[in-house]
C-alpha cells in the first residue's frame, strides 16, 4: 500500500451519553463537519438526551444499561463505518481534533489513535483530591502498560479516540464501565495493532455531572489492568 495516499474510509462519530441533555446538541453540531455519520449511544437517559439527539439528526442506539463500556461495545457491534471516533457528550473533547485523529488510520499507519491528555493537557485531572488520585492511578497503569509492551504512550484511558472498526471487533472487549478504554489499549497492544496518539486537550465538563466515583471503581481499574497485562 502506498502510505502517502489516504484510504477512502468512512468515519462515524460515536457520542456516548447518559443524561446529557444540556450539552448533547452542541457536541453533535460541532462533530458533524468532521464525520460521515453520527450516532448517539445512550445509556437509558432519564432526561431528553435521546429526543434532542434525534432532532439534531443523529442516529440513536440504546446500550444494555450496564455502563459506558457497554455503550462502546454496542457501537462496535452495530455500526459498520470503517472508523469509529468515540466522543464524550460533556464538552470535554474538541471535535476539531478528529481529522488529525483519523489521518494515521486512513494512511494505514495506525489501527487506533488516542487523544492524549498527557500531551494535550487536562482540566479534569487537576485541582482536588479525587482528581489527584485518579491521575496517580492512571499513571501507574500507564507505566505498567509501557513497561509490558515496551512502548511510550502518554494516555491509556482517554475516551476520545479513533479505531478501525474491524480491529475493534477482534478485541473481544468485556468491560462494562469506563475501564473499557484501558482494556482497548491493552488488547490492541497485545494483538500487535499499531497504537498512535495525538495531543488532545480535555476541557472541564460543560454541563451536568461526572458519574465516575473513583472511590467506588478504583479496584475495577486495577483488576482490569492486572487481567489484561498478563
Ligand atoms: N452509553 C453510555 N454512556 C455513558 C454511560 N455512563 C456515562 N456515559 C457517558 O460517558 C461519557 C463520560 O462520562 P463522564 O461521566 O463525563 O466521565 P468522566 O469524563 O471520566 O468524568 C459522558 O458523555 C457520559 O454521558 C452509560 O452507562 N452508557
Ligand atoms: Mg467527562
Amino acid at each position: 500500500m502506498n502510505e502517502n495516499v489516504p484510504l477512502r474510509m468512512s468515519v462515524c462519530g460515536v457520542i456516548l451519553t447518559r443524561n446529557e441533555e444540556g450539552g448533547i446538541a452542541d457536541v453533535i453540531r460541532s462533530t458533524k463537519p468532521f464525520v460521515d455519520d453520527i450516532y448517539v449511544v445512550d445509556g437509558h437517559s432519564k432526561d431528553r438526551t435521546r429526543e434532542i439527539a434525534a432532532a439534531e439528526g443523529a442516529k440513536v442506539l440504546l446500550d444494555n444499561g450496564k455502563g459506558k463500556g457497554d455503550g462502546i461495545r454496542t457501537a462496535i457491534d452495530k455500526i459498520d463505518s470503517d472508523i469509529l471516533v468515540f466522543i464524550d457528550a460533556d464538552g470535554s473533547h474538541d471535535p476539531q481534533d478528529i481529522p488529525k485523529m483519523v489521518a494515521p488510520i486512513k494512511n494505514g499507519r495506525a489501527d487506533m489513535v488516542v487523544g492524549s491528555r498527557g500531551r494535550g493537557g487536562s482540566d479534569e485531572l487537576h485541582g482536588d483530591i479525587q482528581k489527584l488520585l485518579r491521575m496517580i492511578g492512571s499513571d501507574i497503569i500507564l507505566i505498567a502498560i509501557n513497561y509490558r509492551w515496551n512502548c511510550r504512550l502518554t494516555d491509556s484511558q482517554n475516551g476520545f479516540r479513533a479505531i478501525r472498526t474491524k480491529a475493534a471487533r477482534e478485541l473481544n472487549l468485556k468491560e462494562n464501565i469506563t475501564t473499557i478504554e484501558q482494556e482497548m489499549t491493552m488488547k490492541c497492544l497485545k494483538k500487535g495493532y499499531k497504537v498512535d496518539e495525538i495531543p488532545a486537550h480535555e476541557y472541564a465538563r460543560k454541563h451536568g455531572q461526572s458519574t465516575i466515583r473513583i472511590g467506588k471503581v478504583w479496584f475495577r481499574y486495577i483488576w482490569s489492568a492486572v487481567k489484561n497485562l498478563f
